[in-house]
């Protein structure tokens, strides 16, 4: 007679979890100079000229612009830095944060 050995099934369930990930949103003012907005996130979002021309714009146009999504620590300090470029100047520039839905 032969025994049968059965192996002891243990299923093993890893979760991954995407990071959420949060927007940087660049807000219009009436003083920063336009040409310093479009410095400013080539510098700290390395956009092209092209895109940071088109986020600048929008934002000036709408009142708002999503610039970037990062995870939450990223984006809290690229948005920091970035206000903080514009604070150095002497502008109200301002980047802002919110976790993307
Ligand atoms: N509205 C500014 C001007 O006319 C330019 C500007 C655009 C400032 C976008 C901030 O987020 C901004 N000089």
């Amino acid at each position: 007679m032969t025994d049968i050995i059965t192996k002891p099934k243990i299923k093993e369930e890893i979760k991954v979890e995407r990071p959420h990930l949060h927007k940087v949103i660049l807000v219009n003012d009436d003083f920063t100079p336009r040409a310093f907005v479009v410095l400013v996130l080539k510098a700290e979002f390395r956009l092209s000229e092209d895109q940071a021309l088109r986020v600048m714009m929008t934002a000036h146009r709408r009142g708002v612009c999503v610039v970037a999504v990062f995870t939450k620590d990223v984006a809290e300090a690229k948005a920091t830095n970035a206000t903080d470029a514009g604070r150095r100047k002497g502008y109200p520039l301002l980047f802002t944060t919110e976790p993307e839905e």
